[in-house]
């Protein structure tokens, strides 16, 4: 009897690809653009280059991509922007969509 060892195509080990969720911040007008570089530094592991060009964006276009995570950490992040942006007294706000 043939045993079948191509396991990707096998049903039921069948390999299940997390989704993925894109993580973005969204402009206001009170945030202070140094609190949304400090943000994207901590909390999205940018460079201070790469969170200055992340936040004119988002400046100029209304909402900037931060990053792509499993669901979990994306919801993480989402909790820790608006915590981090109530404790500072900022009204920044951050969203999820999956890719
Ligand atoms: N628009 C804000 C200002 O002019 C700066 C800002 C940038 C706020 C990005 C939020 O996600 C944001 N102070």
């Amino acid at each position: 009897m043939a045993v079948n060892t191509d396991l990707e195509h096998y049903d039921e080990v069948k390999i299940k690809h997390p989704k993925k969720y894109k993580v973005f911040l969204l402009n206001d007008d009170y945030t202070s653009m140094d609190f949304v570089v400090d943000i994207l530094i901590t909390i999205f592991h940018k460079s201070y280059a790469q969170a200055e060009n992340v936040m004119l964006d988002i400046h100029k276009k209304e909402r900037g991509l931060c990053g792509v995570y499993t669901h979990e950490i994306a919801e993480t992040k989402v909790m820790q922007v608006h915590k981090k942006a109530k404790d500072n007294g900022f009204p920044l706000k951050a969203i999820m969509e999956e890719e």
